[in-house]
């Protein structure tokens, strides 16, 4: 068992009685194929049923009891009478509708949409409730994605490598497409599929214009083709400076004829090659990128030129918020906001601005990013992290939907009192049709895709987070557990406690009330609070906790760096008063004195200390947790998470020793008696050597 086949298992269904219940519910599957996705569905369905089931579900013209019928109202005109107009309407271009029905005299489950693409995402949807062991007797579902662009971002190089990747090299073997079609495209895009992703950026956002030159395209709508089946669309990060690079100008400044001829003709080849190209992701005048403010132009007219290009083919642009200016600002927080705010309502229609759940860059925790809400004449899309950066690599187990509900469920309060940053994305409140949600890939060409098995869960719950945002943490899990290990109640019960706990657990042991930004400098593994050699002052820790004789913590009040005042005045209230800011944020927003007393009666101090000795015990609480599952699955995966869980209790304890260590330093109290002793000294942890990390 190594974990290739993700989610997707259909081992035999192992309750008896529910197997025969579902062979007499599902006998044969009918379903047109006069398209490559209903190809797709219809093979899926009989590989999916036959091994669920453990008998052949063929696929068959005749209309019997439990035939599962795939088929738009143009197929069969009957449908549009059955469901209705307005139901169908409610679906969209993706959305499905599964229904239990009678059809000349038998008993059938129609799946339906208006497009080929919803009978898809409704056939995987058929396939989750079988793996999941639902009932399927009396189904009435009707389900529509709340985001239109349901994307990951690779961060892969031309080279293999993968900036932040954990999991091996790119899964993208360049050198031998476009000729050779790896199964892991395949299978990819299936998995995509199943989850309701709908398009893929291929290449880093630290871009390589060669990706756009002939040769490289060719191997781009291999991908492309390969995809198409799974309506997978592709797109691919833009060098703001390839009409220089590669396109012999002297010039790249958007305003410039030649420049934006050049990308219209580019864009047109482009198109030559992948008719249903998505479109381009650009990082722009960040850390370095080349972009439009190199000729004193806005990120406005970057965007638009080459929302120009790609406009006549129904193309789009997704502009990312992630800046920084080439000096040190006083506070990095403020830098997206004060950028691209004034920007409102001057990019055109096919442009969305990709902005960062957080204001800083993927911290175990972050508050809401303050251009939610505050640019509602622009689509916002929202950028999660999925590969962990900053959160253990693909070594320690960390569920996050925890984080990213965190950040949808935050009230921005834009419009009134419930305008949540759920709402910004997923445009209703400001009545945006164009939206999106993308998560950079923690995907490499490990056998199990992701490196920790559990990273597969993150992948997982972006797919479903984007399709239906009001998903709890609980319920992904819950469906993430059932089809990757097994419908046994009690392995359920205790991975998904363990899931949903680890977030927290983590924050704990790393960057608790509120710290942020205290990781390895460069490759941001492990703790390196002390950290203060950066050619740049906010790349080091220091500057992000602000530790000295009085407290700890970011003042970003009135009387700090005032970057609160980029929130709606109830958000900046609640955040600005020590009393009232929820202690998960406490340092976030403030420089705190050592000796505060925080609402359990405790100091700063003995808190910090509770917080980062909890994290460990937690940890310990997850090892004897899995080590009771080892009956319910394969010794394969139960041993691999073992291991990894064992190195996670380690470096839990190197977070903790370490950044208390430190923090002591300028607290001068003792660690409460009552805890394990730090077993190393603070030199110690200084000097300890991260020997490898992939950057
Ligand atoms: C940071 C990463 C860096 C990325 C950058 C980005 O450290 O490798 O290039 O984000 O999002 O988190 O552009």
């Amino acid at each position: 068992e190594d974990g290739y086949r993700l989610w997707l298992r259909y081992n035999t269904i192992d309750n008896v009685s529910l197997l025969q219940q579902y062979r007499q519910q599902v006998t044969s599957i009918n379903c047109p194929s006069d398209d490559a996705r209903l190809v797709s569905a219809n093979q899926e369905l009989q590989t999916g049923l036959s091994g669920l089931l453990g008998k052949k579900i063929p696929l068959q013209t005749a209309v019997i009891n439990g035939t599962v019928m795939l088929a738009l109202p143009t197929h069969l005109p009957f449908i549009r009478k059955q469901i209705g107009d307005t139901a169908m309407a409610r679906l969209g271009d993706e959305g499905f509708i599964i229904r239990t029905i009678k059809y000349e005299g038998k008993n059938i489950t129609l799946i339906t949409a208006n497009k080929q693409a919803g009978l898809l995402y409704g056939a995987f949807h058929f396939l989750r409730l079988l793996q999941t062991q639902q009932s399927i007797r009396q189904l009435s579902i009707s389900s529509t994605p709340k985001i239109k662009l349901r994307l990951l971002n690779h961060w892969d190089n031309l080279n293999r490598t993968v900036e932040r990747g954990y999991a091996g090299n790119s899964i993208w073997d360049w050198q031998r497409l476009p000729g050779y079609i790896d199964q892991r495209y395949l299978d990819y895009a299936r998995a995509n599929a199943s989850i309701g992703i709908n398009g893929t950026v291929l290449t880093n956002v630290n871009a390589n214009a060669v990706i756009l030159t002939a040769d490289w395209l060719q191997k781009v709508a291999a991908l492309a083709n390969a995809f198409r089946p799974y309506n997978l669309k592709v797109y691919l990060t833009a060098r703001f400076s390839a009409p220089v690079e590669i396109g012999n100008l002297k010039t790249a400044d958007p305003l410039d004829p030649a420049v934006r001829k050049w990308w219209k003709d580019k864009t047109d080849e482009i198109y030559k090659y992948i008719p249903d190209f998505g479109g381009f992701l650009v990082k722009a005048n960040s850390e370095g990128q080349p972009g439009p403010q190199n000729y004193n132009r806005t990120h406005a007219d970057g965007a638009n030129m080459l929302a120009e290009a790609v406009a006549p083919h129904d193309g789009i642009v997704m502009w990312r918020a992630f800046v920084y200016s080439s000096e040190t600002p006083e506070d990095r927080f403020k830098q997206a906001y004060n950028e691209f705010k004034p920007l409102d309502g001057q990019f055109k229609k096919n442009v969305l601005v990709q902005v960062k759940n957080g204001p800083i860059d993927f911290q175990p925790r972050e508050p809401f990013h303050p251009l939610f809400g505050a640019m509602p004449q622009t689509p916002l899309m929202m950028e999660y992290q999925l590969t962990q950066e900053y959160l253990g690599f693909a070594t320690h187990l960390v569920y996050l939907a925890p984080l990213f509900k965190e950040v949808l469920n935050a009230d921005t309060h834009s419009k009134n009192e419930n305008s949540p940053v759920a709402q910004i994305v997923d445009g209703t409140t400001d009545e945006h049709t164009l939206t999106g949600m993308a998560g950079v890939s923690n995907i490499g060409s490990d056998i199990n895709w992701t490196g920790h098995p559990f990273g597969q869960a993150n992948w997982y719950t972006l797919g479903r987070l984007a399709w239906d945002n009001t998903l709890t943490p609980a319920q992904i899990a819950n469906e993430w557990i059932r089809q990757t290990f097994t419908n046994k109640q009690a392995f359920v019960d205790t991975v998904q406690q363990l899931m949903l706990a680890s977030r927290e657990i983590q924050v704990n042991y790393m960057t608790p009330l509120g710290l942020h930004h205290i990781m390895g400098y460069g490759h941001h593994y492990g703790p390196a609070p002390w950290y203060n050699k950066a050619p740049r002052a906010d790349w080091n820790p220091v500057y992000f906790h602000k530790a000295d004789s009085i407290g700890i913590g970011f003042n970003r009040t009135a009387t700090g760096s005032n970057a609160l005042a980029q929130y709606q005045p109830a958000v900046r209230q609640q955040f600005e008063n020590m009393g009232t800011c929820p202690e998960a944020f406490l340092l976030w927003f403030h420089h705190v004195p050592w000796d505060y007393k925080m609402h359990s009666g405790k100091t700063l101090w003995e808190t910090l200390c509770d917080k980062y000795y909890s994290g460990v015990d937690s940890v310990r609480w997850m090892q004897r947790s899995w080590d009771h599952l080892k009956n319910y699955i394969d010794t394969e995966r139960f041993n691999q998470i073992k291991q990894l869980l064992a190195i996670q209790e380690q470096e839990a304890v190197w977070w903790r020793n370490a950044c208390l260590l430190y923090f002591q330093t300028f607290s001068n109290k003792p660690i409460p008696e009552k805890y394990e002793k730090p077993d190393h000294t603070l030199a110690y942890y200084e000097e300890l050597e991260f020997p490898y990390a992939p950057h």
